[in-house]
């Protein structure tokens, strides 16, 4: 827990229920003797109307659902601190960006897009990056993705790409998957989306952690400052750890191990006190640039590259606290693009202009009517006063006569008082429904992500595809993607033709520009909460895996002893027996016995499948038999002898060997 409780923590205290015991009650706080058995004529008699905690209790039980959200259904979601470096007044007025002597309250919700609630963490999708600031003018709501682009330009086709991604209408079918006819039929129609498809079909769209994944609010936003000038501003998360992905086939066995795979890592992190850390950086460009680009800032398909607008750092978050109860908090939080404070304005990206309709309205159904705001997870911290009232499940007892503007009853207030002033912008046009030009350019930027990769992102970017299209039943729906993949890139292009056995498209001349940034290559490395499983059994050397362990969880690492019994190893407590283990739950194996675990085919299958998935894997001791066993070369990140603990946490800190040529390896 952090050591001194924010105002948002303080706040929720007053809707907590400790558990204490004192005894059960009805909703109507009446005390109940026996809740096992419904009130009945006789033993065997039937069920009387009059039994009112039965009634209570199924009615109760009856209405627990609430609709999920039609799109980032699946999420998991943690409290924390956002602490400003310096003040940013020549930019804006926000309080919070203006004050480094506190931090400000946030709650952020990661999630995925496609899947329903229940669905799996480690799809092939976008991930939510949602957070709330608690700051003292308001809530302001960043709500990102960990992707810089998206599908389309126009909110007014929304409603279409999400039809189309999700489950097919006759059958319900694909949960969670991008891999169907209609989505590609959308993709192959509206070459808007390529750019998107190009991150989509990236290591990006499985990420290795929430806690190691990129954020960025996409749209083009405006700072105010008290002279009323504007500054176009793109926001960008950047976890401290680093940007790091699973690999594709990791990914589809990690969805049976551990459905539950990258909330279960964020809850653990928290509880562990390993708090994700996110640094907020902006890009910002001056309203006398905004014409500058070979691509509009309105349309939400572009980046700015960083190298042609540097990062400026400018604060940091750390996610602290794991919230109490699921539905309370994580389910019920609500997030809105168009919950912003004073300094903060919006521009007329037409994306951004929907979900400014759209938000607001998916939470009155979703959490049932207009007094949503008064939810715990969702209260402000300042204090709200206006002349709004009634409807459904109101909470708070106005006490004022008046409930109008301008009164003198009550002395004129609640008064509207110096606050948010939008941004004065001149703005002249006819009516007419028609996206400018300036949007038009859909390959260019693909071809800068293709351009920006290192070679075993391009050979994932080509495996995707072929996954993807490989489920297409459509043959006029592949021909319709690898066309437009001809105007991306031709090697792109001429790979996805060959494994779909297709002809070559007509290719386009394409640039030779790339944006470093974009690649995954060169991140942050560390052990730091990487989790190592140590395969042991009788007669392994205790004493050798105990100084290489102490060694890795000195760096922060996190070690699990796995074994083929449970019980322990050598006075070494077993955390995981090996039927209940996969290695995909792992980011690296060290075998540390070899006599007894070399026999058993799936303590080989462990260690091949890390192999095949590049993770580093150790041996000690007798271990090296278990490799050998398991017939793996020597090959890089596959270490032993002297000076282990060094060899093997450097190889961990590098996050996987792409090198490896694996593609024989039949894990
Ligand atoms: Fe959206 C949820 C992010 C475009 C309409 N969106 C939602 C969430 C995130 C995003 C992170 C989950 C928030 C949470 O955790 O509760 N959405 C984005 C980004 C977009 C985007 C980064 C493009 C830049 N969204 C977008 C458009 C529309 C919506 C164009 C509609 C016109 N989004 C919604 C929604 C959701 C939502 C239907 C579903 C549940 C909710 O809002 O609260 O209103």
């Amino acid at each position: 827990m952090p050591s001194e409780r924010d105002p948002k923590d303080r706040q929720l205290d007053a809707g907590r229920v400790p558990l204490d015991d004192r005894g059960m009650t009805t909703d109507q706080g009446s005390p109940v003797d026996h809740t096992d058995d419904s009130l009945r004529a006789g033993e065997r008699g039937p069920t009387l109307m009059e039994d009112f905690h039965f009634r209570e209790k199924l009615t109760r039980f009856d209405h627990e659902r609430i609709p999920e959200r039609v799109v980032h259904a699946r999420g998991a979601g943690a409290y924390g601190t956002f602490q400003l470096y310096e003040p940013l007044g020549d930019l804006t007025t926000a309080a919070f960006l203006n004050d480094t002597s506190k931090p400000t309250p946030t709650f952020v919700r990661f999630s995925t897009v496609a899947g329903s609630r229940g669905s799996a963490d480690t799809v092939r999708d976008v991930r939510g990056f949602a957070t709330k600031f608690y700051t003292s003018e308001g809530n302001f709501d960043l709500v990102g993705n960990n992707f810089p682009v998206f599908f389309i330009q126009d909110g007014i086709k929304f409603p279409d790409f999400v039809h189309a991604v999700k489950p097919e209408p006759h059958n319900e079918i694909p949960q969670a998957q991008s891999a169907h006819d209609t989505f590609w039929d959308f993709v192959q129609l509206q070459p808007e989306s390529l750019h998107m498809i190009m991150w989509l079909m990236s290591d990006r769209a499985i990420p290795r952690s929430f806690r190691m994944m990129q954020g960025f609010g996409v749209h083009t936003f405006r700072l105010v400052n008290a002279q009323g000038q504007g500054t176009f501003v793109k926001w960008h998360w950047r976890p401290v750890l680093g940007t790091y992905s699973l690999v594709w086939d990791e990914v589809l066995r990690i969805q049976g191990n551990d459905p539950d795979f990258n909330r279960r890592d964020l809850w653990e992190a928290i509880e562990r006190g390993a708090f994700p850390e996110y640094e907020l950086c902006v890009q910002l460009v001056p309203e006398s640039k905004e014409h500058s680009f070979d691509f509009d800032l309105l349309d939400a398909t572009k980046i700015i590259p960083e190298e042609q607008v540097p990062l400026r750092p400018i604060g940091r978050m750390t996610l602290n606290r794991n919230p109490q109860n699921f539905f309370a908090e994580t389910e019920q939080v609500a997030f809105h693009t168009a919950n912003v404070v004073p300094g903060i304005d919006f521009s007329n990206d037409p994306l951004l202009q929907a979900r400014n309709f759209s938000y607001l309205d998916t939470q009155l159904l979703r959490l049932g009517g207009p007094n949503f705001p008064q939810i715990p997870v969702n209260r402000p911290v300042n204090e709200v006063r206006n002349d709004q009232r009634d409807g459904f499940h109101q909470h708070l007892i106005h006490e004022s006569r008046t409930s109008y503007a301008p009164n003198s009853i009550s002395g004129g207030h609640p008064m509207a008082t110096d606050g948010y002033k939008h941004y004065q912008e001149r703005v002249d046009g006819v009516k007419i429904r028609k996206r400018s030009p300036s949007f038009d350019d859909h390959y260019s930027q693909a071809t800068l992500f293709w351009n920006s990769m290192a070679d075993w992102e391009k050979q994932h970017i080509v495996a995707a595809y072929l996954f993807e299209l490989g489920h297409v039943e459509r043959k006029h729906i592949k021909e319709g993607v690898v066309r437009h993949l001809g105007q991306i890139h031709p090697d792109l292009a001429a790979q996805v033709a060959e494994g779909l056995g297709l002809p070559e498209p007509p290719m386009a001349e394409v640039h030779a520009n790339a944006s470093p940034a974009l690649s995954m290559t060169g991140q942050p490395q560390s052990v730091a909460t990487r989790k190592i499983a140590i395969l042991m059994a009788d007669g392994t050397d205790a004493a050798e895996v105990t100084a290489l362990r102490e060694s890795l969880e000195g760096k922060g690492a996190i070690c699990e002893v796995v074994a083929p019994v449970e019980g322990s190893v050598g006075g070494i407590p077993v955390d995981r027996q090996l039927s209940a283990a996969g290695s995909v739950l792992y980011d690296a194996v060290v075998a540390a016995d070899g006599s007894a675990l070399a026999p058993l085919g799936r303590a080989q299958f462990f260690v091949k499948e890390a192999f095949k998935h590049g993770k580093a894997i150790g041996a000690v001791g007798s271990g090296r038999e278990l490799l050998e066993a398991a017939q793996l070369p020597s090959d890089v990140g596959v270490v032993m002898g002297d000076g282990i603990a060094e060899k093997f946490a450097t190889a961990v800190a590098g996050h996987r060997f792409y090198e490896r040529d694996v593609a024989s390896v039949p894990a």
